[in-house]
């Protein structure tokens, strides 16, 4: 029985499920709905009204992070370390990366400079954060992918189209083991299945319809 992921093409949550799915070659269905103009079942299927949702027979889960669990204790290829500590605390860190999504929305929908100058500062500091927890190995727990990687990879390729409009949050100098986990997760094969094709132009449309002061900073 394939699961069934219930998507939106811009949805970095949903991201994170089509990664754990691609890692661990796990067959599924997709299926694309409009968030601004949602079918009548969507309503019924999804408790919270929210992307992902992963339908699994009778069975409907929802929150990106059960979602990507439950994934790795039914499939092969787990990604969590045997650790308990360490597996909860990346838990936590997880938790932050949900986060560090919500402060990237944040920023985009800043209606001008001071708001946005606040939420990159929010940012900055997150990234100071994330410095301390990394030892400069290949992924967050060293040579292993694991989920934590999985999770923060939709918000590092969201950083790297807001750079192209505002350089420098995910600054080499400052930040180079952040830096440098960036490039390893972007430059994984699966990054470029695990979102529609056209999501550079989608995401910076949506930075434009936004209409905030990061718009204005567009050519
Ligand atoms: N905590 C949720 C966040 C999911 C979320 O915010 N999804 C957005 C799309 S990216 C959504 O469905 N928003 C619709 C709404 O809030 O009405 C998760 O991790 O799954």
């Amino acid at each position: 029985m394939k699961p069934e992921l219930i998507s939106f093409k811009l949805c970095p949550f949903v991201q994170k499920a089509l990664l754990t799915l691609l890692y661990k070659g796990i067959s599924y269905n997709i299926e694309y709905i409009d968030l601004d103009n949602p079918p009548a079942w969507f309503g019924d299927l999804s408790p919270l009204g929210k992307v992902p949702v992963l339908k699994v027979g009778n069975q409907v889960l929802f929150e990106s992070s059960v979602i990507i669990e439950y994934l790795d204790e039914a499939y092969a290829k787990p990604l969590h370390p045997d650790d308990l500590l360490i597996k909860a605390q990346n838990r936590s860190w997880m938790e932050f990366g949900n986060e560090c999504l919500m402060n990237s929305f944040n920023l985009i929908i800043q209606p001008d400079e001071s708001g946005f100058n606040e939420q990159r500062e929010i940012l900055f500091r997150r990234m100071g954060q994330l410095e301390k927890q990394l030892d400069g190995k290949a992924f967050f727990n060293g040579d292993q992918i694991s989920l934590v990687d999985l999770s923060f990879t939709p918000f590092f390729q969201r950083q790297a189209f807001i750079s192209e409009i505002s350089p420098g949050l995910i600054d080499k100098k400052l930040f180079p083991k952040v830096s440098e986990w960036s490039e390893n997760l972007l430059t994984m094969d699966i990054v470029s299945t695990s979102t529609v094709p056209e999501i550079k132009p989608l995401y910076t449309g949506m930075i434009k319809k936004r209409n905030g002061y990061l718009s204005t900073l567009m050519q």
